[in-house]
C-alpha cells in the first residue's frame, strides 16, 4: 500500500485529522451533522452526558450518550466545500491507518445523518414540515473535481434539468441512502433537494447586486420529469455534497430538513427553532 503524504493527509500533533481535530475513538456508529454550530448544543442538550467536546473553526463536536446510545454530533458551517472536508476527514478516521498513512484493507461504512434547514420550492410543501431528501441536485461545482458515477436515472434527470431550465451548466444528481430513509424518514415528506453554491442569487434572491438568472426560482419550481413524476421540492446548500461524497467514499448518508421558508408563497416560519428542535428529537429517537 502506498503511503499518503503529510500534505495530502494533514494530521495535528495529537494525531487528529486537520480540520475536524478528531481521533477515531470520537466517532459513533451513527453520526449526526448540523450546519449551525449553535445547533450542536440543541442536539447535545438531550444527551445524558457529554464525554468529549471539540471546537475547531465551524466544526464543533460533542460526543455523548442518548438513551444508552453513544452519539457524535458535528457542525459543518455552510456550503458543500465544508462537506467535502467533513466526509473526507471522517472517512480518513475509519479507513486510513493514521500511523502508517496507508488505506486499510477492510473498509468501514459510516452512517451520517444531516439535520438541516431548508426553503420549499413548491407551494404544497408546508412551512414547518419535515422533509427527507431522496435525490439531491447539486448546482455547485464540487463534483467537477471528482469522478462521480451517476446511474442512468440520475443522469437522465441531470440532462433533463439542464435542457428545461436556463442553468449555466449541468447539475449532478444523486440519491441518498434508502436504508437510512427507511429508518429515519417515516412521517416526513419525501422530496428532491436542490443544493446551491450560495444563499442569495443562487437561490433566486435579489437584494442589491445585479443577478444573472432572474427566472431561477420559477424554472426550478416548474421543472418536472414526466416519465418519473420527478419534482424539485426544496433548496439548501449541502445535501448534494453529502450524497456525492458518500457515494464516492462508500458511506450511508441521509439529509433531513426543517422547512422554515416557503419561497413560492414568500413565507418564513414564525418559530424556526421549534421546527428544528422537533426534527432533532425525531432523529434522536430513531437512532
Ligand atoms: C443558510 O441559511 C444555511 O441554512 C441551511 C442551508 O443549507 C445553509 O447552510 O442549512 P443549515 O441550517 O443546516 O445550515
Amino acid at each position: 500500500m502506498p503511503k499518503i503524504s503529510e500534505t495530502d493527509l494533514i494530521l495535528n500533533k495529537d494525531g487528529s485529522v486537520y480540520h475536524l481535530n478528531l481521533l477515531p475513538k470520537h466517532l459513533s456508529d451513527i453520526i449526526i451533522t448540523v450546519g449551525d454550530p449553535g445547533r450542536v448544543y440543541r442536539v447535545s442538550e438531550h444527551f445524558d452526558d457529554i464525554e468529549f467536546e471539540m471546537n475547531k473553526r465551524e466544526f464543533i463536536t460533542h460526543v455523548g450518550t442518548y438513551k444508552d446510545k453513544r452519539i457524535t454530533v458535528i457542525s459543518t458551517g455552510m456550503g458543500t466545500d465544508n462537506i467535502e472536508i467533513l466526509l473526507t476527514e471522517l472517512d480518513a478516521l475509519v479507513n486510513i491507518d493514521l500511523k502508517t498513512r496507508e488505506v486499510k484493507s477492510k473498509r468501514k461504512k459510516l452512517k451520517i445523518i444531516r439535520i438541516g434547514t431548508s426553503g420549499a420550492l413548491q407551494d404544497d410543501v408546508p412551512l414547518d414540515s419535515h422533509l427527507v431528501t431522496d435525490y439531491a441536485v447539486g448546482l455547485d461545482n464540487l463534483m467537477t473535481f471528482y469522478n462521480l458515477e451517476m446511474n442512468a436515472f440520475e443522469q437522465e434527470i441531470a440532462t433533463d434539468i439542464l435542457q428545461k431550465t436556463k442553468l449555466p451548466s449541468q447539475p449532478y444528481v444523486i440519491q441518498g441512502s434508502e436504508a437510512l430513509r427507511e429508518q429515519f424518514g417515516e412521517g416526513m415528506i419525501v422530496g428532491n433537494t436542490v443544493t446551491t453554491p450560495g444563499f442569495y442569487a443562487p437561490q433566486g434572491r435579489t437584494l442589491r447586486a445585479p443577478i444573472k438568472y432572474k427566472t431561477l426560482l420559477e424554472d426550478l419550481n416548474y421543472y418536472h420529469n414526466k416519465n418519473s413524476d420527478f419534482w424539485l421540492t426544496n433548496f439548501e446548500m449541502e445535501t448534494a455534497g453529502y450524497y456525492a461524497m458518500g457515494r464516492l467514499l462508500g458511506h450511508e448518508v441521509l439529509s433531513v430538513n426543517a422547512i422554515i421558508a416557503n419561497r413560492i408563497k414568500n413565507k418564513f416560519s414564525k418559530d424556526p427553532n421549534k421546527v428544528i428542535d422537533a426534527l432533532i428529537k425525531r432523529v434522536l429517537d430513531r437512532i
